[in-house]
């Protein structure tokens, strides 16, 4: 192995690249690359998106014909895939014929077509492979992947605007506006990076929220949204040429018991039937193309995915007001002894305007 001057330097901007494809690569993981010799980096390459060649190979097309792979150290945020019977053909098989000889990667591949045989391959055809460079870091970019890879249901990020006393709207149900426009603006990048938008019914009818994700009023992504709730209702309220971005799901009652199938199309609408847990949608909506989820209310919907522990994580944005008797977003949480406490892990703080953005893990 021929040692760069700091692993972890290469690392953070291979990251950086990865990220640059912040909502646009699902179902597949962020990934970056980058070609270094004698501590300069000559060819860098990005995975743009499902279908799309891969990093190593984007880097790769852009090598200079003058350099020799044997002499290149490849930085590469996930292991290389070395799998067959998918979209693109496996990248480790690729280094290896094309002669290079070492690899420093972040994370191992959570795919479990992948996990370690992508390393095992490069070093039993004597490639050097560091492992392991920056991958906290690498794993958490990839943190939907990963939730994706092991458990086959989407990634839950639970966002509520709220009052300093705790409350997301007057008992009027008035909600605009609590948090300042920089907060809306942070919400906007957080819907750009997952698949999907979730609102309960209440929410949808009071709201009519677009759902999507903007920036300078421009629509840059049309998220799929979630609807909970019963599709009767809700049906009426979505627009026949929106209906295939929509996904409702509904609790099968009584009335509906003969209902075999779990999940049909009414109206050319999508609505998923659940009968005790709302969490038994959950691997239909994946098989559905739906790996992430942004969870935004109402109060009812937030703090029973919070008691279920539906949540990977969440945001608060905070405002310094006071609202009083309004509708709050924990109710049905009920403690008999403090130390019970759902608590959010890695708490991180950020200042928006005059607000708090509050955001963790669960
Ligand atoms: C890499 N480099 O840039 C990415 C990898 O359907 P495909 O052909 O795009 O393959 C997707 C799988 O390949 C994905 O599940 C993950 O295991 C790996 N992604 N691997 O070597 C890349 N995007
Ligand atoms: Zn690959």
């Amino acid at each position: 192995m021929i040692v760069e001057k700091n692993h972890e330097h290469y690392m953070a901007q291979v990251l950086e690249l990865a990220t640059s494809r912040i909502g646009f690569v699902s179902p597949n993981p962020y990934v970056g690359c980058m070609f270094v010799i004698q501590d300069k980096v000559i060819s860098i390459g990005v995975h743009k998106g499902s279908g799309s060649p891969h990093a190593e190979i984007e880097a790769f097309k852009k090598l200079p014909l003058c350099y020799d792979p044997s002499k290149i150290v490849i930085y590469v945020n996930l292991e290389p895939c070395c799998h067959f019977n998918k979209r693109t053909p496996p990248c480790a098989q690729f280094l290896i014929k094309q002669g290079f000889r070492n690899v420093v990667i972040g994370s191992l591949d959570p795919n479990p077509n992948v996990s370690g045989k992508g390393v095992k391959l490069l070093k039993e055809s004597g490639v050097s492979v560091t492992h392991g460079v920056l991958q906290k870091e690498c794993e958490e970019v990839n943190k939907i992947f990963f939730k994706n890879m092991r458990s086959k249901v989407p990634y839950f990020h639970g966002k509520i605007a709220t009052s300093c006393d705790g409350k997301i709207a007057l008992s009027s149900g008035q909600s605009k506006w609590i948090t300042s426009s920089q907060s809306r603006e942070r919400v906007h990048e957080l819907r750009l990076m997952y698949d999907a938008i979730l609102v309960g019914k209440g929410t949808f009818i009071q709201d009519s929220p677009k759902l999507n994700t903007r920036k300078d009023n421009l629509i840059i992504k049309n998220n799929k949204k979630i609807i909970i709730g019963n599709y009767s209702e809700v049906s009426k309220l979505i627009p026949l040429d929106e209906r295939d971005n929509y996904f409702v799901i509904s609790k099968l009652n009584e009335r509906d018991n003969n209902q075999t199938n779990k999940q049909i199309v009414i109206d050319n609408l999508k609505v998923i039937f659940f009968l005790d847990s709302i969490s038994e949608v959950f691997p239909t909506l994946y098989d559905l193309g739906i790996k992430s989820v942004l969870v935004e209310g109402g109060g009812k919907v937030f703090s029973s995915f919070l008691s279920d522990e539906i949540f990977d994580e969440v945001s608060i944005f905070k405002a310094p007001s006071f609202i009083g008797k309004g509708r709050s977003f924990s109710d049905s949480i009920s403690l008999n002894d403090l130390s019970d406490h759902i608590r959010i892990k890695n708490p991180s703080y950020e200042i928006l305007g005059e607000d708090i953005h509050l955001r963790g893990f669960l």
